[in-house]
């Protein structure tokens, strides 16, 4: 995971250890580590406020000509910590209403069916009681998925209807049926959207309308810049409340989480595989530690 960005900042390091440098030499090598930020999926945006930052510092403050690198090292931990925030902790922000509505969305493929399932789990692992409604009435199939993914999981119910049906109704539905029998939680699923589909992203507005305590975007790490302008997208049109970045595993770069970040939704969890345990609380000290390793 992160190896990319992890690289990236060993490079630096490495290469400002080896040797006294000028401040043109020092000034070059930031321009570099700014555009390697960008090819490790990290936006232009983010890149570009991190290193402003690098630079006003350095300027700023009384900089020791030995031991630079490990100056440096600390001032990237520091301003990456600054920027990155957790999104809420599911478990958490669930106790102060019940039924408590989560509700996923995101687009095609991005892991939301699979990603609730974990989220069932993890509830029923702390003692509480999730519902979830299958909201994603577009895709065949999408119902059997979440039916056959939380097969395993005792006393997780499903509200459905049939394909081609409303999805609002089914939430709707679901918030009732979950009232009426004591459910700690409504996890929503929704039909995957493009961000720049105008009539789905006005029918997930729909959907948020009926109830949502929290807006969860589902983003694939593996969608790179593109995940950056998708979510810029969603925050606009749903005010998302926080993001699950998905297929982490299999992210050699890990810049999306920083991006997400600095583009104003946090992130709450981690993908890390396909299983039900796949879940990781996202943790931005662990996630800075890891990329200085
Ligand atoms: N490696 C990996 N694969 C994942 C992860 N989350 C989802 N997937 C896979 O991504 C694919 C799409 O997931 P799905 O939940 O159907 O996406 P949806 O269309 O957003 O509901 C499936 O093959 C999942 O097994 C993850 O965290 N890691
Ligand atoms: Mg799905």
């Amino acid at each position: 995971m992160f190896e990319g960005l992890r690289k990236a900042f060993s490079n630096v390091i490495q290469t400002i250890s080896t040797k006294e440098l000028s401040e043109e030499e020092l000034e070059e090598i930031l321009d570099d580590l700014e555009l390697e930020l960008v090819s490790n999926d990290v936006s232009v945006e983010a890149a570009a406020e991190i290193l402003d930052e690098v630079r006003e510092r350095l300027s700023r403050e009384r900089v020791p000509r030995i031991g630079l690198d490990k100056y440096l090292k600390n001032l990237l931990k520091e301003i990456l910590l600054k920027k990155l925030k957790a999104g809420p902790d599911f478990i958490e922000v669930s106790k102060r209403k019940k039924p408590f509505v989560i509700v996923f969305f995101g687009p095609n493929g991005s892991g939301k069916t699979t990603t609730i399932a974990k989220v069932a789990h993890m509830f029923r692992k702390h003692g509480m009681r999730p519902l979830i409604a299958a909201a994603d009435t577009f895709r065949a199939g999408a119902i059997e998925q979440i039916e056959y993914r939380t097969r395993v999981l005792p006393g997780v119910r499903i509200v459905k209807h049939t394909y081609g049906s409303s999805p609002a109704a089914v939430l709707y539905d679901a918030i009732k049926a979950a009232e009426a029998r004591g459910y700690d939680v409504v996890l929503a699923d929704t039909a995957g959207r493009m961000h720049t589909d105008d009539n789905l992203m006005r029918e997930l507005q729909k959907i948020l309308k009926v109830g949502a305590d929290l807006k969860v975007l589902v983003v694939d790490a593996l969608t790179g810049q593109d995940g950056v302008r998708i979510a810029k997208t969603y925050k606009k049109l749903t005010n998302a409340d926080t993001a699950i970045v998905t297929k982490a595993d299999a992210d050699a770069k890990g810049g999306v989480i920083i991006s997400l970040n600095v583009a104003g939704i946090p992130v709450s969890y981690l993908g890390t595989g396909q299983n039900l345990d796949d879940l990781k609380r996202f943790d931005p000290k662990e996630f800075v530690e890891r990329l200085f390793l």
